[in-house]
């Protein structure tokens, strides 16, 4: 698909399988086609994704979640 990066994040907060749900959702709501894996001991989030990181940070946190671009 065009447009598709890999988007690395850095998410804190991520305790149990509903966070990991939580960020999928609130990435996903920004990119439907997203493809997002999150590694929970590290709280690395990898996403197949046309929006950028910053945007998916920036709900990221509103939603909760301290996130950076990694
Ligand atoms: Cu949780």
């Amino acid at each position: 698909m065009a447009g598709q990066n890999t988007v690395l994040l850095d998410v804190k907060g991520m305790t149990c399988q509903g966070c990991v749900n939580s960020v999928t959702r609130i990435i996903k709501r920004n990119d439907a086609n997203a493809l997002v894996s999150v590694d929970l001991p590290s709280g690395r989030v990898t996403a197949q994704t046309g929006a950028p990181a910053d945007e998916l940070a920036a709900a990221l946190s509103a939603g909760g979640f301290e996130a950076k671009a990694a």
